[in-house]
């Protein structure tokens, strides 16, 4: 069974309003996030030892082996940006009660909390991913990976939210500013019910 490129939850112009434009997402789902894709489907197609696995158990494989280095991307990509489109909304950027409540316990304040992720995400030199995740200590923290990585393959716990900090996320609406975009990222984009509903 290969794997397929979920459908948006939201129309390609809904996000508009909000600083991610029409074109980026047509690119970015349709062409990016479909490369990864069809090479993940391609390299699972050559490796009787990928077949039948699913998209988590394949990172796992993948990820500390240099000869996979092609899967791993690919896979992690996929991973990614699944979470990545759930994780914007067309009324994105208000904070459920019991997510701010959590984010003011373990960050002392909404503000340090979103200083916290715009940190991680303007210090991912090159390409990457910022993120929320729950620490195996039970508390909110927010860290960054490079490329195709992700909080699934550190381990450092479950994740609610991942900013793509790729320029094929922003270079359309934002060009070169990238803490442009995440700070309208995560004031009208990012999708806190679906970072509250992983708690
Ligand atoms: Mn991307």
């Amino acid at each position: 069974m290969a794997f397929e490129l979920p459908a948006l939850p939201y129309s390609t112009s809904a996000l508009a309003e909000r600083g991610m434009c029409q074109e980026t997402l047509e690119l970015h789902h349709g062409k990016h996030h479909q490369a990864y894709v069809t090479a993940l489907n391609g390299f699972v197609e050559k490796n009787v030892n990928l077949q039948g696995e699913t998209l988590e158990a394949i990172i796992k494989i993948a990820q500390n082996d240099a000869s996979m280095a092609g899967v791993f991307n690919n896979a992690g990509q996929h991973w990614n940006h699944i979470i990545f489109w759930q994780n914007m909304s067309p009324t994105g950027g208000g904070i459920p009660g019991n997510l701010e409540a959590k984010i003011i316990a373990d960050f002392g304040s909404v503000a340090a909390f979103k200083d916290a992720f715009k940190t991680a995400a303007t210090t991912q030199f090159g390409s990457g991913w910022a993120w929320l995740v729950l620490g195996h200590d039970g508390k909110l923290k927010c860290t960054k990976t490079p490329n195709g990585s992700n909080p699934l393959a550190t381990g450092e716990g479950r994740t609610l939210l991942g900013c793509d900090v790729w320029e094929h996320s922003y270079y359309l609406d934002f060009r070169n500013r990238r803490p442009d975009y995440v700070t309208n990222w995560l004031d009208k984009l990012a999708n806190y019910e679906f970072a509250a509903a992983q708690l």
